[in-house]
């Protein structure tokens, strides 16, 4: 008779749906009468308009609008600044359609409405569009320099923010210090690159002034509040659904041109407007984010004991700066990791440049920050004379020192950086072990023998997660169904939200995961909420639902109790029932109690004729509900976090070089990975897998290639390598449970982690294979091609 579902690997709810082709994604969403969008996209990185004539295109049969900047009236607006901070001399948001001046390849400059896809991209051609390049600022050290050419020509310089932050006093830590060295390191630009690619379908009632929306954003709410204040519509009347998404990785959760275009168009038209970016676009308009140079000064003790670090950092913030200071912000304050680090500065730089624009993706500022920290301790172990290992421990913060204050540097909640717990000795002691570290060095030796070069790398990181400000949940027991309905005002972007969910509130109402339905992503559903971003859903929007949920329980306990006649202390929820404790026959069912609850008649129900037999629930039969009641079994529940919860986890992999081709093959993977208390193992590990197969993107293949004027040289799946399952290895993963104490679940954020480490530590496994050779790696990615020419430069040892 038990129900325990939290912290079980169950199988995800949406799985069967998605699995079998039974998702619904924006493209399927039945629109027979809808037109469509097609861009007039920017061919050049930087340069100014001097002619756009639209009329050819407009006189186009089949053609139903043609809109350029001019014709937006009010409408004809800059982006929101998502997050202002002081640090901006002067933020750049985009314009929904460019002006007299465009900053990067894609931007969106006109917009074809037509009877098909097809008919738009006709009517694009018929665009005369002349105009005259100017310099594009690509390289962000060049962007830097004096008489730099510059981004945006009515503005000053290239710098996009500027913010200084120090811990103790380094000056004085590098003074003190027996060792002091520095480094340059660099990570390049990337993006999330989800299947399926971006888009909106709007459809606006005049008559009822109603405007809905299907979008694959990962905010619906953050555009239901926008579009009904820019278009004066009232906020209940805005309605944004988010259908099942083909991946969201953090690219979906920015604010873009169209998303206001298209419900826009569908007002003026009366018609419904529908936009499915190409992969093209998506390649050229939708953002990125990565590139970062940093350069690192370490001090530290005889014994390999950091006493300070002071890091300078440069971010490439592309043509406009959406998000502020967040992915800078994130790096700088992740850059001690899980080591103390008494004494640090940190001061960067964003710098605009003529490319598209940046914002958060999967890992945000964190794999720059990892790659840093870790290079750090793997070149500080050399130094002093210890192993990679040893250094590592030498520096941990301990478990008593938690909460762990790093004084005044603030995350990207705006709170000073506090880690709320942690165990990062035993974390690494069960990685060791997972990865047979200590057999590693005879398996190396066998395969020299063989003229094989295996490396073995290791990383460890810390991420802040499960930021507030807060988020909502509705939970309810269905009177029809007796099952249990949760709404959120988040989504679900294929990380398992809707059965993670689903087990919070199982856990609490004594049901299984399988009968509770999760609705995400439909403002109409949960009209308020924040995003899903910043590993915050199962924090944030899991505390909530137990709020709720416990609020449901607590009810029908109430209700049950006097439907039973027994006290509430006496009775027991579970299997979808309630129960007198030692007398399981005197029972009620959940969808009983709901019915009791709720004062409706439900004509046709056998369970409604039958809870007529319990004593009544309230005096239901009277003209009013009693003073205090409401009808219905549910509750709305809000959850707030103190601040961020900080998850870790260790990741090791063996690798293997090729030294004649420069390809580079994961032999083996094994990751520790610590979310507080774990939800649903099983997805978790899919989140940490998932994660890693980005990682090695990200360390071996993926690159946003630039040339000099600012044109994207692999804008396709041709040029631009993501891994395959055949380059992804197997992994071992385990988990360690260190509870959060700032939430009653004590639950962490892990949607993000598994690509956070992996560049730090490919990095890390190729030094150890190539150390025969003078070899330190300091920029990632890699790619056969420039780990050849590395390994064929580098001396002997
Ligand atoms: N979980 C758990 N126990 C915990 C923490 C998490 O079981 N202690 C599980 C939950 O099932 C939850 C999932 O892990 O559904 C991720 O939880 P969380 O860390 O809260 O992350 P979010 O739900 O907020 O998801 C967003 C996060 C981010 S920011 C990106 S980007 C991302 C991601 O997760 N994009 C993804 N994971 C993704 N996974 C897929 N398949 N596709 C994406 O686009």
């Amino acid at each position: 008779m038990s129900t325990r579902v939290f912290g079980k690997p169950i199988r995800r709810n949406e799985d069967e749906r998605l699995l079998t082709g039974l998702g619904s994604y924006v493209d399927d969403i039945s629109a027979p009468t809808a037109v469509h969008v097609a861009f007039l996209r920017s061919p050049e990185a930087h340069a100014r308009i001097v002619k756009l004539d639209v009329s050819r295109a407009r006189e186009h049969p089949g053609v139903v609008a043609v809109y350029t900047h001019t014709d937006l009236g009010e409408h004809d607006i800059e982006l929101p600044l998502m997050i202002p901070h002081p640090c901006m001399p002067y933020p750049k948001t985009q314009r929904l359609l460019a002006h007299d001046e465009v900053h990067y390849v894609g931007q969106t400059i006109a917009m074809v409405v037509a009877e098909s896809r097809y008919v738009a991209e006709d009517a694009l051609e018929l665009i005369e569009l002349d105009y005259d390049p100017l310099p594009a600022v690509v390289d962000i050290e060049a962007a830097l320099e004096d008489g730099a050419s510059t981004t945006h020509t009515d503005s000053p310089g290239n710098v996009g923010a500027h913010l200084e932050q120090k811990v103790g006093d380094p000056d004085a830590a590098f003074r003190e210090a027996d060792v002091v060295f520095s480094e340059r390191y660099s990570i390049e630009r990337s993006a999330g690159m989800a299947m399926e690619t971006r888009g909106v379908l709007a459809d606006y009632d005049a008559r009822r002034q109603e405007l809905t929306v299907w979008d694959t954003t990962q905010a619906p709410l953050t555009i239901k509040g926008s579009l009904g204040s820019l278009f004066g519509i009232p906020y209940n009347k805005v309605r944004v659904k988010q259908p099942d998404i083909g991946g969201g990785f953090g690219t979906k959760v920015m604010f873009y041109p169209d998303e206001v275009l298209v419900p826009w168009a569908a007002i003026q038209l009366e018609r419904p407007v529908k936009y499915i970016e190409d992969r093209i676009e998506h390649f050229i308009g939708s953002t990125h984010e990565r590139k970062q140079i940093h350069d690192i000064e370490v001090a530290a003790t005889a014994d390999g004991v950091v006493l300070g670090l002071r890091d300078r950092f440069i971010h490439d913030t592309g043509a406009y700066i959406p998000y502020g200071i967040a992915i800078a912000q994130v790096a700088a304050t992740q850059l001690p990791g899980p080591y103390r680090v008494p004494n640090f500065s940190v001061e960067f730089t964003a710098v605009y440049t003529n490319t598209v624009p940046v914002t958060p993706y999967r890992g945000c500022g964190r794999p720059q920050a990892c790659m840093v920290i870790e290079r750090v301790m793997d070149r500080l172990a050399t130094e002093v004379g210890v192993d990679r290992v040893e250094i590592r421990r030498r520096n941990y913060i301990q478990p008593e020192e938690f909460p762990y204050h790093r004084g005044d540097i603030l995350f990207a909640d705006g709170l000073p950086v506090t880690i709320d717990s942690g165990q990062y000795d035993k974390q690494l002691d069960l990685l060791l072990e997972t990865i047979d570290w200590e057999d590693f060095p005879a398996e190396k030796e066998q395969a020299r023998a063989e003229g094989r070069y295996l490396g073995i790398g290791i990383a460890n990181y810390v991420e802040g997660t499960g930021l507030g400000p807060y988020e909502g949940a509705h939970v309810q027991i269905e009177p029809t169904t007796g099952k249990v309905w949760v709404a959120t005002g988040l989504t679900s972007i294929g990380q398992g939200l809707e059965t993670a969910l689903a087990q919070v509130a199982a856990e609490e109402l004594g049901v299984e995961a399988h009968d509770v339905l999760v609705v995400t992503g439909d403002t109409q559903a949960m009209p308020w909420g924040v995003a899903t971003f910043a590993s915050r859903a199962a924090v944030v929007s899991g505390n909530a639902v137990a709020v709720a949920a416990l609020e449901v329980r607590n009810k029908a306990l109430g209700y049950a109790a006097n439907m039973l006649e027994a006290a509430t202390d006496d009775l027991e929820l579970a299997d979808g029932k309630i129960f007198v404790r030692g007398a399981p026959e005197r029972h009620v069912t959940l969808k009983q109690v709901a019915i009791a609850s709720n004062p409706l008649r439900y004509a046709f129900d056998d369970d409604a004729r039958a809870a007529t037999q319990f004593a009544p629930a309230r005096r239901a039969d009277g003209p009013q509900l009693p003073p205090g009641e409401e009808p219905g079994l549910e509750a709305t529940g809000y959850y707030s976090p103190p601040h961020a919860t900080w998850a870790s986890g260790a990741h090791a992999a063996v690798v293997e070089v090729d030294i004649a081709t420069g390809e580079l093959t994961y032999v083996r993977y094994a990751a520790v990975h610590d979310c507080g208390t774990v939800i649903n193992p099983m997805i978790v590990e899919g989140q940490v897998m998932g994660g890693v197969a980005q990682g090695i993107g990200g360390s071996f293949y993926e690159r946003m290639a630039y040339d000099d004027t600012g044109q994207r040289r692999n804008a396709s799946f041709m040029d631009f390598l993501v891994p395959y399952a055949t380059e992804v290895p197997a992994m071992r993963l385990e988990h360690l449970e260190t509870p959060s104490p700032l939430n009653p679940k004590g639950i962490k954020g892990a949607g993000e982690a598994g690509c956070i480490p992996v560049p730090a530590l490919t990095a890390s496994a190729i030094d150890d294979a190539l150390s025969d050779l003078d070899v330190t790696i300091r920029d990632m990615p890699l790619d056969p091609c420039s780990l050849k020419a590395i390994i064929d430069a580098a001396p002997t040892r």
